[in-house]
């Protein structure tokens, strides 16, 4: 039986949802983060040694990192589907496959990690020095990268509502992600094609039912 060892509240949700659509029959196996610090708890370790998640397990094999999964799935079930077929939009589609861990989701992570320091519990002699770093590189290096990413993406939706061509594919479902955490961090009301397209996702019965699958799905902001 294919595993799925999802970590509560996390980029994991994206491999339940793929499963979903894909109708394949799949177990999930739920850890929960720890609450003071979020990590992932130190089960996950025995799965795989980045001790992080998703990671599934199908039989012997155990396969981690999102792109990777979404790329063995859709190999090993796909039967073609959640592909695109027109060349172009072939290259649009691993394109987006890889810069949803490799460019878009290191700047939200790193949002994420520069918003915690501002508001981190902290002697109060320190919290203006603190702040200030915090601040100097969000304007000087994170947010302009940030927001080039995040127009880059808004303007790829624009001509048929999907990340690779005229159907939803699995680069969507991958990209998910990074625009969701997008949502929860900086919010999308530039962004009018980024918020249609996680209001057209989320309708989704195979969304719904991943969610269900689950469990918790919050994102930090
Ligand atoms: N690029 C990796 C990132 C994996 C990752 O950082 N997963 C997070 C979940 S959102 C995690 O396990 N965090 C808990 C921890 O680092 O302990 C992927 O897409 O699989």
């Amino acid at each position: 039986m294919l595993t799925v060892h999802h970590l509560e509240n996390s980029r994991s949700q994206r491999v339940l949802w793929l499963l979903e659509e894909l109708g394949v029959d799949y177990e999930v196996r739920r850890y929960q983060r720890n609450p003071s610090t979020s990590l992932a708890p130190p089960e996950l370790l025995d799965v795989h040694p980045l001790g992080k998640s998703p990671v599934i397990t199908d039989g012997d094999d155990v396969v981690a990192e999102t792109g990777a999964i979404i790329e063995y799935l859709i190999d090993t079930y796909g039967q073609g589907k959640l592909l695109p077929s027109d060349p172009i939009d072939v290259r649009a589609y691993r394109y987006w496959m890889h810069a949803a861990e490799g460019s878009v989701m290191p700047l939200l992570v790193m949002t994420l990690v520069f918003n915690k320091i501002e508001t981190a519990p902290m002697p109060f002699f320190i919290r203006p020095v603190a702040k200030g770093i915090a601040g100097k590189v969000k304007g000087s290096f994170i947010n302009p990268s940030l927001d080039r990413a995040l127009d880059h993406m808004e303007r790829s939706l624009a001509a048929t509502g999907w990340f690779a061509g005229p159907t939803m594919t699995a680069a969507d479902i991958m990209m998910s992600f990074p625009v969701e955490a997008a949502a929860a961090r900086s919010g999308l009301d530039a962004y009018p094609n980024m918020q249609d397209f996680l209001k057209r996702i989320h309708a989704l019965p195979t969304y719904q039912k991943a969610l269900e699958r689950g469990g918790p799905y919050e994102l930090m902001a």
